[in-house]
């Protein structure tokens, strides 16, 4: 008897930008990631001024999933995915972003992937905007600190939703929105594309202030696509890393529990459809002026999402007595008090392996917002080797998944869990978005390029591929 439903979707994640490739194609105007160049472990990626065509931009060739789309969905139909979540390409449907009517050839490339992927029973999970947008709403409007962006927004939503309504069920509005709490860090610039913070400006306020643009575009995106098709599930989407005390003394206690704000403030405001007291309490203390039109009260609460999506890759760790001993770590970098947890390891870009963690959040999440969740980034990146005979033995990332799923599973069997599916990070080798490189791989597919843009592209099995098909295959009872 399996412990999981039968309907449960297993499948594979990725981003538009991090392995489509066809950065000018069809139509397609040039977004924010086109800009950016590769960095490394601790290295942040930058985002230059134009795009350099003779430069080597990660993203811009990325897997050549544009022109090879047939041949990596019949990989994944191998695989026997239930669903692949990917995102759409903001500046192909919008080029500019503040267009009235979009660019038919992008809306055709969706058709056509989408087409392919229901031809083998593979249900299309689909982000809205992943980390994208159009460079020209970027460097004009200045982002959605500009209110204008979010009429933008919504009209892009619409038209997705319009032309893909029989196609698509799964949807979600933004990916990893709370990544822009973190104001000291990169991530921040990233996620908040062209959002710039003058001379003497306070970037928590600024970031709050673009955050309610964000949230009132996702609450009108999700109103919008009901009344298009009312059985669309509408998601949000966080990076949830759980944050855990150092130790049961009571300063350590409270401290994560107020750095886990960070962590739900926006699932508290998308799920729940109200700013959280303590929120309203911080912007009162603070001192912070956000600007909020009559009738976002309405939205936000009328624009409530279906589920919760999050990633989940690692945990941390606070410690009240200890200084900030983690600048610079991109994914630490936002919490002052982080520390080593003694009792876990670390990949080798530092990201601490916590399985257990998996299951802690799931319970966490579903006790407080009593909604189905849907896991929709997991994964181990790591560097592969190709053998002689073109085998890759990446056990590793067996192991990492195995444990994951192990997690899952018991938080569906014996916690009793409302869990939609699992769609593991990069189920073939794309661009790391951290880092702009391709050999930090989570793929189960290798693809033959490195990070210079050198090799054949040539797609092969992992023995991972071969693993998680039979995982799907059992319904999650083969590990
Ligand atoms: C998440 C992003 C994904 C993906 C993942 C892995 O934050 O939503 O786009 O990039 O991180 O990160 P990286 O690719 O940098 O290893």
């Amino acid at each position: 008897m399996s412990k999981m439903p039968k309907d449960f979707l297993w499948g594979g994640a990725l981003a538009a930008h991090q392995f489509e490739g066809g950065w000018n194609k069809g139509g397609k105007g040039p977004s924010v990631v086109d800009v950016m160049t590769a960095g490394a472990h601790g290295v942040p990626r930058k985002i230059t001024d134009t795009i350099e065509e003779a430069q080597f931009y990660p993203n811009h060739e990325a897997i050549d999933f544009y022109h090879r789309y047939k041949e990596d969905i019949a990989l994944f139909a191998e695989m026997g995915l239930k669903c692949l979540r990917t995102s759409i390409g903001w500046s192909r449907i919008f080029p500019k972003g503040d267009e009235l009517e979009p660019n038919e050839e992008g809306l055709r490339f969706y058709d056509q992937v989408f087409d392919e992927l229901l031809k083998y029973g593979i249900q299309p999970v689909i982000t809205l905007s992943h980390f994208e947008m159009p460079l020209h709403l970027a460097r004009e409007y200045g982002g959605f600190r500009n209110r204008k962006v979010v009429d933008c927004f919504v009209r892009f939503a619409e038209a997705c939703f319009h032309r893909y309504k029989d196609k698509v069920k799964y949807w979600m509005t933004f990916n990893e929105i709370n990544n822009q709490m973190d104001v000291s860090g990169p991530l921040f610039l990233w996620t908040n594309s062209g959002v710039t913070i003058q001379e003497g400006e306070n970037a928590k306020e600024v970031m709050y202030q673009t955050a309610h643009h964000e949230l009132v575009a996702s609450a009108l995106a999700v109103s919008v696509g009901k009344k298009i098709n009312p059985d669309f599930q509408i998601g949000a989407m966080v990076s949830h890393i759980p944050i855990y005390p150092y130790s049961s003394n009571p300063a350590d206690v409270m401290l994560a529990e107020e750095e886990m704000r960070q962590r739900y403030f926006f699932p508290d405001v998308q799920v729940r459809g109200y700013y959280p007291k303590y929120a309203l309490k911080e912007f009162e203390r603070e001192g912070y002026s956000i600007t909020m039109h009559t009738g976002d009260e309405d939205i936000l609460k009328n624009g409530t999402v279906d589920y919760l999506g999050f990633s989940y890759y690692m945990s941390t760790t606070v410690k009240s007595d200890v200084a900030n001993n983690n600048a610079g770590d991109i994914v630490n970098g936002a919490l002052p008090n982080a520390v080593e947890n003694p009792f876990i390891k670390a990949s080798d870009w530092g990201w601490s392996i916590d399985p257990t963690g998996l299951r802690y959040v799931l319970n966490r999440l579903y006790d407080r917002y009593q909604i189905p969740l849907f896991i929709v980034e997991n994964g181990f990146g790591a560097i592969d080797t190709v053998e002689e005979d073109g085998a890759i033995h990446d056990q590793e990332r067996i192991e990492y998944l195995k444990a994951h799923i192990e997690a899952l599973e018991k938080a569906v069997s014996y916690d009793g869990v409302d869990l939609i599916g699992y769609t593991p990070w990069g189920i073939i080798d794309i661009v790391s978005f951290t880092t702009g490189e391709m050999k930090k791989r989570y793929g189960m597919i290798y693809v033959d390029r490195d990070n210079e843009g050198n090799g054949s592209m040539n797609r092969s099995k992992k023995d991972s591929f071969y693993w998680y098909k039979d995982v799907i295959q059992s319904n999650g009872e083969k590990l």
